[in-house]
């Protein structure tokens, strides 16, 4: 017996795809798979609610980057619950860096950059209950 666990994540398809049309095609692709969608939103979110999501990495040198990108226009947040959710959605969005990100991947089909890479997805069960918080407030 796999040691499978019905779980929840968040993923946050970020302002460069919802610019290029893409909310649709990203969604539908964790439907697919037989990832359900809880609950969703549309917002751009505020640059203290950015500082508040991204809390994890403010020592970062790229903090300040990743949070005007963030805040810059709009997003949709997305909860899916499903099989091993955290890691089967961490494996369909790719590497961090987009041109390392392997074909078929989201970030790996629709990424452009490392800031703008299309998607963010809660790596742990702490980031996601963090996350999910900060976004749905
Ligand atoms: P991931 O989004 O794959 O979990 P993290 O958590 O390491 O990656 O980084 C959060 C976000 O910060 C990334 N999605 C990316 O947009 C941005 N980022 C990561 N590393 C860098 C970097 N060296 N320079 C600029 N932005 C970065």
């Amino acid at each position: 017996m796999s040691q499978t666990q019905i779980e929840k994540t968040l993923i946050v398809v970020k302002p460069d795809a919802t610019a290029r049309g893409l909310v649709g095609e990203i969604i539908s692709r964790f439907e697919k798979r037989g990832l359900k969608p809880l609950d969703i939103r549309m917002q751009t979110v505020s640059r203290a609610k950015a500082e508040q999501f991204y809390a994890v990495h403010k020592e970062k040198p790229f903090f300040g980057e990743l949070v005007s990108f963030i805040s810059s226009g709009p997003t949709v947040g997305v909860i899916l619950e499903g099989r091993d959710a955290i890691a089967t959605v961490r494996r369909m969005i790719g590497s961090t860096k987009s041109w390392e990100a392997a074909p078929g991947t989201i970030r790996g089909d629709y990424a452009t950059g490392l800031t703008d890479n299309a998607i963010h997805a809660s790596d742990s069960k702490e980031s996601f209950e963090w996350e999910s918080k900060t976004y749905f407030s």
